[in-house]
């Protein structure tokens, strides 16, 4: 959406594709039960202020309704819906070498959409393409099965109901606490248990955003300064520097304020350091250990020996979930020792026993950063595809263009600081970056931009570089661990929000020196009148 509104505010002709049938990109397909973001606002917001002027939130951590509402309240104030087509998925995006231009086709219900364009745009978010795990017999399933992002858009009744739920990450521990309080049984295949913090979620009183608004400038600003774009940062000092007792009281601080505080605002040795982690984890198991009264489900839940470095697996934010977890009517199968065997027409079979379920939820993550863009033809220069190019891992330069596939631009994929930022701020981040681009080029009348080869390798190279040692030693979506034959590596930007915002500026102070540009040869001018956007 941003990109878009700096585009038309910039003279270009565009055209918005979207799958959805409106705005609101994660938080329009996920509308499973307990949605939320688990940035706070307002940090999770534009920072035009004609965009916050007068809208405010009823909680601090809103939910889906609530931010579909934003976005579509952005939507219709920035005059965007003119500029979108709604419900067609990109199928093919092909580069001609001859035109500099690119062709797409997007698949509606109405038909084939097809367009040139100059430049493209991918917006295709970090976790959109849904991993659904090959577990025997799943079609055979005569109840409700669904992935969490594909959830009935009018909505599913859990009351009452005998609910399965395989995952616990973000997603899992969200369904896991609204599901658990209304269903008759709630059964939880559980691989690796969750190191959830705290959210402290609130209310928001309309007096209170009034007054703070004045401050609204200043808190979009510091989204730039700190390593996630949180208005916390991490602490300077290692955890060792500080005695046992100085950390039990910086630690308990930051439990007590809640949000991600204690993960990304805690001693910044913590995913260097395997003995500063160890103290992490060890703080976390006593936390939450008083919360979880039941000895087995304890060992499940928080487990003596950390499943993987704290923070190296995506830590969710929870608000009752360990007290959820813990009712009677909740059970948790460790698959790891009680493996699922398969799904049959009535429930669950695993190694042990038969689960009878209503509801059966796929709360099992997503083809983070590249699935996207692997489910469409891209053609590059030559023909070349996105598939083989990105065939023994992916490359990119500065996490928005990638080499070979000139006038390509992408968000919020690979190589930024995504995973470890909060995303409005990333895409007014990348967006202005990629539009202030591209004006300069039409100043120019460039009409091929590609990054140089050498200047993608080292980029990428740089990326791997930059990774913390303990970020590696977990089976994780950062990494393309979780789905079964991906090539994995290191796909976020480890060097903080700030130093990214720098190596984009530079570039562009310099003019674009990692860079080969090309103008279109005067013969094949008559080319661009096919543009039909
Ligand atoms: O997905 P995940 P998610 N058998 O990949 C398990 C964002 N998000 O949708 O860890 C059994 O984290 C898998 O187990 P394991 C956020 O960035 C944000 O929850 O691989 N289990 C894991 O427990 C988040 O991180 C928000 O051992 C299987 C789970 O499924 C990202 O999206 C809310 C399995 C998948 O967890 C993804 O979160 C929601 C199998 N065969 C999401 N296969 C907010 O802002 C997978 N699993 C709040």
């Amino acid at each position: 959406m941003w990109s878009l509104f700096r585009l038309v505010e910039s003279g270009f002709r565009c055209k918005l594709i979207e799958a959805g049938s409106d705005f609101g990109g994660t938080w329009y397909w996920n509308r499973y039960p307990g949605a939320r973001v688990d940035t706070d606002v307002p940090s999770y917001e534009f920072e035009l202020e004609e965009l916050w002027k007068d809208w405010n939130w009823p909680e601090v951590f809103p939910g889906g309704e609530d931010l579909r509402a934003y976005f579509k309240s952005v939507g219709q104030k920035l005059d965007l819906r003119r500029h979108c087509l709604f419900d067609h998925a990109v199928r093919s995006a092909h580069w001609g070498e001859i035109s500099h231009l690119w062709n797409v086709t997007a698949d509606g219900a109405a038909g084939v959409y097809e367009a040139s364009s100059r430049h493209v745009i991918f917006a295709l978010g970090t976790s959109a393409q849904p991993y659904i795990p090959n577990i025997k017999g799943l079609d055979r399933f005569s109840g409700h099965c669904m992935h969490t992002a594909r959830w009935p858009r009018d909505g599913l009744e859990t009351r009452g109901k005998r609910v399965g739920i395989i995952g616990t990450g973000a997603s899992g521990v969200q369904v896991i606490q609204e599901v658990g309080p209304v269903a008759e049984k709630l059964t939880v295949f559980q691989r690796t248990p969750n190191l959830a913090i705290p959210m402290r979620q609130r209310a928001l009183q309309v007096q209170e955003q009034t007054s703070a608004k004045s401050s609204y400038p200043d808190i979009f600003n510091n989204r730039h300064g700190t390593f996630t774009g949180f208005s916390y940062d991490f602490n300077p000092r290692k955890t060792e520097e500080d005695t046992p007792e100085q950390r039990e009281a910086f630690w308990e601080g930051l439990w007590s304020l809640g949000g991600f505080r204690f993960f990304v605002g805690g001693y910044h040795d913590l995913f260097f350091s395997k003995e500063a982690n160890d103290l992490a984890y060890a703080f976390w198991r006593k936390k939450v250990s008083e919360r979880i009264r039941d000895p087995k489900k304890r060992d499940l839940l928080a487990p003596a020996i950390s499943p993987h470095p704290f923070g190296a697996k995506r830590v969710s934010l929870e608000q009752n979930y360990w007290e959820v977890v813990c009712q009677d009517n909740v059970d948790i199968v460790d698959v790891n020792n009680d493996p699922i065997v398969e799904v049959t027409a009535t429930g669950v079979r695993t190694a042990k026993r038969t689960y009878d379920l209503d509801i059966l939820v796929l709360a099992t993550g997503f083809d983070a950063y590249t699935g996207s863009y692997l489910q469409i033809d891209i053609r590059g220069e030559e023909g070349r595809t996105i598939q083989e190019h990105w065939r023994e891992g992916v490359r990119s330069y500065l996490g928005t263009t990638v080499n070979k596939f000139p006038n390509l631009w992408f968000m919020y994929g690979p190589h930024s600081p995504g995973a470890f930022s909060v995303m409005p701020a990333l895409a007014e981040v990348q967006g202005g970056w990629i539009v202030d681009a591209m004006k300069q080029l039409r100043a120019e009348n460039v009409t091929k931009f590609v990054a140089r080869t050498n200047a993608a390798e080292a980029y990428s190279q740089h990326v791997r570089e930059l990774a913390p040692p303990l970020l590696l030693q977990a089976k994780s979506w950062y990494l393309g661990a979780n789905i079964p034959g991906k090539v994995q590596g290191i796909h976020d930007y480890f060097g903080g929000v700030p130093a990214y915002i720098q190596e984009l500026k530079e570039e562009a102070e310099k003019g674009y020196p990692n860079f080969q540009r090309a103008r279109l040869a005067d013969s094949h001018k008559g080319e661009e009148v096919r543009a039909k956007l």
